[in-house]
């Protein structure tokens, strides 16, 4: 695999690694081995000698094994390598750590424990860190790919290489109604995105890559918007609402077939057939012990101190779930985070909860199987169990919220400020109507292969894409200039059985677009917003950052990738819709800046995804409970949207038209 260190715009740099960095197995024999990169190397680096770490731990995870951070073991393990990295003295310091310890760690430990280093080190935030697709794109791309790849490399010349297509189904067939919505839960960019999120909010790991700004409240908000993204999807394809997973001795319908092979490992994941039921998994070999029991435990506990508003600390007082910071709370205790205000009593259901599921095949060991695709973020959002599972995760959040004030009309109204009218304008649609369709997009894997001849292999994948649009929203302003927080959110007209929503209901599907200041003149102001400004999603290139269907083959695209791959991939900003035009509100609120603001300057930092990522070392960019205002149950006398809505707020029926035509890459040179 390509180095780590890759400055920009560089193909190839070569490393003179100190003799003892590298294992002698073949020095010692008179074996030479052969520089990889040999007259193509763009740069040499030398790198320092250093006092060789003590790697005793961390080698205990072996280079063939794959890693998972729900496994306490490889967790323990992992929390020692970042802080080695962290706590390295400089940037030469921190290079020659890599470079010793690449060579012998496990590539996927490796690979974590580096790219939490390099986003957390104050030397090394402008430093490009590699998409993961790339880097082990056997985590995202059907197994059968590698062959074929492999074939490509070795018969096809550089430059005349076709990229290799992944079917659009190719782990089910329709007979299993939950592949209906593959298209969403295989998608690269998502997946992506579920694994750079946890690696910005990592649950464990070195206190100072852990405790960030509202870490327990974003943990609950961006999973509360993959449920509300997914259940909208759900819907547009005629599934009803996912279930929650809610009695772990019950079997479980879910099935799921990954159809990836580890390349580290070398093994597939393992599949999960339907019904098998939940055991206590005791792996003795990977110190790996849950019983089922202490799940349950656990989530009655948290949903006494949900009921009682009190949760019970390590020193067994009770202390208070306060209205605006009993989420943060809450959020660190279910997931549970090392911030989690008290372990020992409220457990670890959540992580418990993927481990077990990822085991279920093999709870004892006994049949030397590793874990399944719900026991690494990097795929666990790929099994149809994990929204299942993550539905009573979301349900633990919901009822808290239903126990707080409700938002009175001062909170949520902006005196003299009046939405008027809100259209949505979409390039070669009807207003008011978001146009949906597939694309078909490629990207590298060759950083990711580590077989010669090199040279760039595509892999072509399609995925769901939208119209460009614009939202046009007309305030009238009866105050002074001033300024106020555009809040834009999208949901659904109906329910499963046709009928109109009771909004208690309805806003846990309500889907955050976007959230962006504006100047208010006095009078009449005109706003006009981009889809792709969206403050929820980066742009297609970032989520991927190699792709450029317009690049010739060969050399990585380098956009910057680290804290600023954060981010709602943009092409699934829009559900995907029905044929016929999937009824949805769009609704548009103007709040009170007063209410919003949190002074620090954001300058020079990457602030365009902040919604679902925040933004690297500065607080979360909105004084508001996320999710507001849809956060809390309705004000009494309110059950409808309509009912809801302060003179600030509007809501617009809107349409999403699905077209079954797919955009072709265009042709490279
Ligand atoms: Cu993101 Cu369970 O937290 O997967």
């Amino acid at each position: 695999k390509e180095p780590i260190f890759t400055k920009k715009g560089e193909k190839n740099t070569v490393f003179n690694v100190p003799q003892h960095f590298l294992r002698n197995r073949y020095q010692s024999i008179g074996v030479d081995l052969q520089d990889r990169f040999s007259a193509d190397a763009g740069e040499q680096v030398t790198i320092n000698d250093i006092k060789p770490p003590n790697l005793t731990n961390v080698l205990q995870l072996k280079r063939d094994e794959n890693f998972t951070l729900f496994l306490p073991k490889h967790n323990k393990i992992a929390t020692e390598l970042t802080t080695l990295y962290l706590r390295a003295k400089n940037l030469d310091e921190f290079q020659s750590l890599a470079a010793y310890t690449r060579e012998r760690v496990n590539p996927y430990l490796f690979n974590y424990c580096m790219c939490v280093a390099i986003l957390h080190r104050k030397d090394t935030r402008d430093m490009d860190i590699p998409s993961l697709i790339e880097t082990f794109p056997d985590k995202y791309v059907d197994s059968q790919v590698f062959a074929k790849a492999r074939e490509e490399v070795n018969i096809v010349p550089e430059g005349s290489r076709t990229p290799i297509e992944i079917p659009v189904d190719y782990t089910a067939s329709n007979l299993e109604d939950e592949h209906r919505v593959a298209y969403w839960t295989e998608d690269l960019g998502l997946n992506a995105h579920h694994w750079h999120w946890h690696l910005v909010y990592p649950f464990s790991g070195p206190m100072e890559v852990v405790n960030k700004d509202r870490r327990g409240e974003l943990f609950y908000y961006f999973h509360h918007q993959v449920m509300a993204r997914y259940n909208m999807e759900r819907m547009c394809n005629k599934l009803k609402r996912v279930r929650r997973l809610v009695n772990f001795r019950e079997p479980i319908p879910e099935a799921y077939f990954p159809k990836l092979d580890s390349l580290v490992a070398n093994r597939s994941y393992p599949g999960r057939p339907a019904g098998m039921t939940l055991q206590d998994v005791n792996r003795e070999q990977d110190q790996w012990k849950i019983d089922i029991k202490d799940m349950e435990t656990a989530i009655a506990r948290i949903y006494e101190a949900i009921h009682s508003g009190f949760y019970r600390d390590t020193n067994n007082r009770m202390q208070p779930l306060t209205e605006f910071g009993g989420i943060d709370i809450l959020g660190n205790l279910v997931e549970a985070s090392i911030l989690s205000a008290n372990p020992a009593y409220y457990g670890n259901w959540h992580n418990f909860g993927h481990a077990t599921l990822s085991v279920i095949h093999d709870p004892d060991l006994r049949h030397l199987e590793s874990f399944g695709a719900i026991g690494d973020p990097a795929t666990s959002m790929r099994d149809p169990v994990f929204y299942s599972m993550h539905a009573m995760v979301n349900d633990m959040f919901v009822e808290y919220k239903s126990t707080l004030p409700r938002y009175t009309v001062a909170q949520l109204g902006y005196d003299g400020v009046t939405v008027t009218k809100i259209s949505l304008q979409s390039q070669n649609s009807p207003e008011n109507q978001f146009s949906t369709f597939w694309q078909q997009s490629d990207v590298d894997m060759s950083r990711g292969l580590d077989f010669q001849p090199r040279g760039p292999v595509f892999v072509r994948f399609t995925h769901l894409q939208h119209q460009p649009f614009n939202y046009v929203i007309n305030v009238n302003n009866t105050g002074a200039a001033r300024q106020g927080t555009c809040r834009i959110f999208l949901g659904p007209q109906f329910d499963e059985r046709g009928n109109p929503w009771l909004l208690v209901d309805q806003r846990n599907l309500m889907v955050e677009m976007d959230r962006f200041a504006v100047n208010l003149t006095p009078g009449q102001n005109v706003i006009t917003r981009a889809s792709t400004s969206s403050a929820v999603t980066i742009p297609f290139e970032r989520t991927f950052r190699n792709v450029d269907t317009n690049r010739p083959t060969g050399g990585p695209g380098l956009e910057q990738f680290n804290f600023c791959g954060c981010g709602w991939p943009q092409h699934l900003l829009v559900f995907k819709g029905t044929p016929e035009g999937y009824p949805c509100q769009l609704f548009v609120m103007i709040s009170n800046i007063a209410d919003d603001r949190v002074n620090q300057s954001t300058e020079g930092t990457c602030n365009d995804a902040a919604v679902y990522c925040g933004i690297r070392d500065r607080l979360y960019p909105d004084r508001r409970s996320m999710g507001y205002p849809f956060d809390r149950s309705p004000r009494d006398g309110v059950t409808t949207l309509q009912q809801f809505l302060t003179p600030n707020m509007r809501v617009q029926n809107v349409s999403i038209v699905h077209q079954n035509r797919t955009i072709r890459p265009r042709a490279r040179n």
